[in-house]
């Protein structure tokens, strides 16, 4: 029997995938660095700071900036990005998620963020959601980001439950590969890409039946 839930936040709860790749798309364009969405795709629940590293790296530009410059850089794009989601609402939760959050409520399985997002709890504050987590593990206490499996042992222990109890529900194969490092069952979360590694994998959580899920092994 599984005993606790550990949520990815970007691409599992909303998408906010496309206000990253504007954002990073905006800053990269500024310093001469094409950007498109087969590149984008590399930076899913990678860290802001790391993501920067790989555009530049993408750009041939590794060395061309002081750690400063590229903290302001980071904070430009960030700026950027929390302006394009003044608007975000429960609307924009993924389909299947409010029920599936109820019924862990209604089944007392307490629920944990591991998500790479600074502004994890302004996204789920704005969708409505934020009451349903027990704990939304902070990426400034992390050593190691995904496919690291820290982020996913922390997101449990927050909440209690042992990794091998708990199920984490990623959309990136990083994160994938971090739920399973933590000894966790995984769910991965996508309509267009295979998930390797992942012990079942949905286009959408309307498709997840939560008494078949917790009773797997
Ligand atoms: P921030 P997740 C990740 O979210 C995004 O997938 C990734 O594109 C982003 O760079 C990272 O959060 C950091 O976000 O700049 O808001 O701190 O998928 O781990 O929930
Ligand atoms: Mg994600």
């Amino acid at each position: 029997m599984k005993k606790g839930f550990v949520f990815d936040l970007d691409g599992v709860i909303t998408d906010t995938a496309k206000f990253h790749y504007i954002a990073w798309k905006e800053l990269a364009e500024s310093i001469g660095i094409t950007f498109d969405e087969v590149f984008n795709e590399t930076l899913k629940g990678i860290s802001r700071m790391d993501s920067l590293d790989r555009i530049l790296a993408h750009g041939n530009q590794e060395n061309k900036f002081t750690p400063l410059e590229k903290e302001a850089l980071a904070e430009k794009k960030n700026d950027n990005y929390v302006k394009s989601l003044e608007d975000l609402s429960e609307n924009d939760l993924l389909p299947g998620v409010h029920d599936f959050l109820l019924k862990a409520r209604e089944h007392q399985i307490p629920c944990a963020i591991a998500s790479a997002s600074k502004n994890a709890p302004m996204i789920l504050e704005k969708l409505g959601v934020i009451s349903f987590f027990g704990h939304i593990v902070d990426p400034d206490t992390l050593k190691k980001g995904k496919p690291d499996p820290e982020i996913f042992i922390k997101a449990a222990e927050s909440i209690d439950i042992k990794p091998e109890d708990a199920i984490g529900f990623e959309d990136a194969q990083a994160g994938i590969e971090g739920i399973k490092k933590a000894g966790m069952y995984a769910v991965g979360i996508s309509a267009t890409e295979t998930l390797i590694g992942a012990d079942i994998q949905v286009a959408s959580m309307t498709e997840l039946d939560i008494e078949l899920l917790v009773s797997s092994k």
